[in-house]
């Protein structure tokens, strides 16, 4: 470890605590990674962690030889939530490749072109709701209306469940719910010493009913699923779950373990996806070249019909780019931890026994000059046209996280996000507040803070060779 550079201990019991602020941790390991360089330990979390964002090193954690998952920090804080759902899972729990294998299907080709309908639907609900505002000369709340749609999104698709989002002013008691089990497991991470016992037994108390209300909620989908006739299978993923035996073993998830999961794939499938969204509205709001030419592309690929079909949406390759550098500046799942599968050394200096872990920050990685060039921290899509992508070193954009463990659920946001950013940059125009300064809220996953925009309707240009659908 005495290798490994850390902040100067002012306060020797408190270490660097003081002066980092619970709401902002990322975000303050940023600050004093880019002090630090590559690698650096901090007294963070109440306790000294390793973190890394080298290119380099983050290429070496990526070696699925030598380093795995490390579930800690936050990811182990919602175990009592997620238990041995996917994304909590350790890595010798036999319900991980069990669920892995039964749920990998569903997030096929064939799986997504089923979904995209249901996806439309939704995205049709966000466009009514948003013309209304617009037509009332109302600004609409980014992440508000973001985080509707891909609650309803997963819910639909995945469990053919309805929570009435955009039906709502305020959100679902279920996004309240999940949000406060979220920052209290975030803030368990950060727990500073001296916050009152009675405080504590509070929120410690609040927690228990969020997670009481988030069981109950998922038992009841899972019941109703259970009680229908089976004649309207869906396949989606609560049919799999109930219904799907592993290929080889015949063994299938147990009801607590699918629990687990619905929880873990209402949760994973939308906070993430949802600032996604958000960052990348707020990115086309702010550079109007950026915008015009991705409406172009749209008007072309999507030609006279305003609702695309299941392959017109990987066609929007520029819109993709968008969501891509969005991810890369601003990667709304910030970190993930990888732990040594046996003894060995990271960047041929730092000795690491096995088991022992570092955590990637991905928002650093993602803005290596080594990696991405001195205009690191410039917003620019054009650092993924394929030629520039396979100029990169591997291993550095990884907002999906690396390996065995990584998303499963990639391919569901990037269909999600691309169409739903299709249809609203095909329909309206975007400004922001001029004052609008970016800040990012923290509650394990990433989100710009009150994030408002002006939207005038626009008419799409008709490309003149424009295929009838
Ligand atoms: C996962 C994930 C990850 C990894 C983590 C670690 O490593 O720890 C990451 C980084 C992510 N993920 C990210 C993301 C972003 C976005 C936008 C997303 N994500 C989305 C989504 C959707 C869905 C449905 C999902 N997602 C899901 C999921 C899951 C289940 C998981 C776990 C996997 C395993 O197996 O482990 C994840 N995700 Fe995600």
């Amino acid at each position: 470890l005495h290798r490994i550079p850390h902040p100067p201990r002012r306060v020797p019991l408190l270490g660097d605590v003081i002066g980092s602020s619970v709401q902002s941790p990322v975000q303050d390991s940023m600050r004093i990674g880019r002090e630090l360089g590559p690698i650096f330990r901090r007294k963070a979390f109440n306790r000294e962690i390793v973190f890394v964002w080298g290119a380099d090193l983050a290429a070496e954690l990526a070696d699925e030889s030598r380093f795995a998952k490390h579930v800690g920090l936050g990811v182990a804080n919602l175990r009592p939530l997620a238990g041995d759902g996917l994304f909590t899972a350790y890595n010798h729990e036999p319900n991980w490749q069990l669920a892995h294998d039964i749920l990998a299907p569903g997030f096929s080709r064939a799986a997504m072109e089923g979904y995209h309908p249901l996806m439309l639907d939704v995205a049709r609900q966000l466009t009514a709701h948003w013309d209304e505002r617009s037509g009332a000369g109302d600004a609409v709340d980014v992440p508000g209306d973001m985080t509707k749609l891909t609650l309803e999104t997963i819910a639909r698709t995945g469990f053919g469940h309805d929570f009435g989002s955009f039906e709502r002013s305020r959100p679902h008691p279920f996004v309240d719910a999940m949000v406060g089990a979220l920052s209290y497991a975030q803030r368990r991470n950060a727990a500073p010493p001296l916050v009152g016992p009675l405080l504590q037994r509070g929120a410690a108390k609040r927690n228990v009913a969020d997670r009481e209300y988030l069981n109950s909620t998922v038992d009841q989908v899972v019941e109703a699923r259970r009680g229908s006739d089976g004649s309207g299978a869906r396949g989606d993923l609560l049919d799999r779950m109930l219904e799907t035996a592993h290929p080889e073993t015949g063994e299938r998830l147990s009801p607590d373990n699918i629990r687990r999961q619905v929880i873990t794939f209402l949760v994973a499938g939308h906070e993430t996806t949802s600032g996604a969204l958000s960052f990348a509205l707020h990115y086309l709001s702010r550079n109007p070249d950026v915008l015009a030419r991705a409406q172009a592309e749209v008007d072309e690929v999507w030609g006279g019909s305003e609702e695309p079909a299941y392959e017109q949406v990987a066609r929007l390759r520029y819109l993709r780019r968008v969501l891509d550098e969005s991810l890369r500046l601003w990667p709304t799942a910030p970190a993930f931890s990888r732990e040594a599968l046996q003894d060995t050394t990271l960047g041929g200096v730092h000795p690491l026994r096995q088991g022992a872990w570092a955590l990637v920050l991905i928002m650093l990685l993602h803005r290596d000059p080594a990696a991405w060039g001195e205009h690191a921290e410039v917003f620019d899509p054009d650092r993924f046209e394929p030629k520039a992508v396979r100029a990169r070193p591997a291993h550095v954009f990884k907002p999906f996280g690396t390996g065995a463990r990584a998303c499963i659920g990639r391919q569901f946001a990037l269909h999600e996000a691309t169409l739903v950013l299709g249809l609203l940059i095909r329909r309206y125009d975007f400004t922001s507040d001029p004052d609008y300064r970016l800040r990012v809220d923290e509650r394990l996953t990433l989100m710009p803070r009150a994030l408002r925009l002006h939207l005038t309707r626009r008419t799409p240009a008709q490309a003149p060779a424009a295929a009838p659908a």
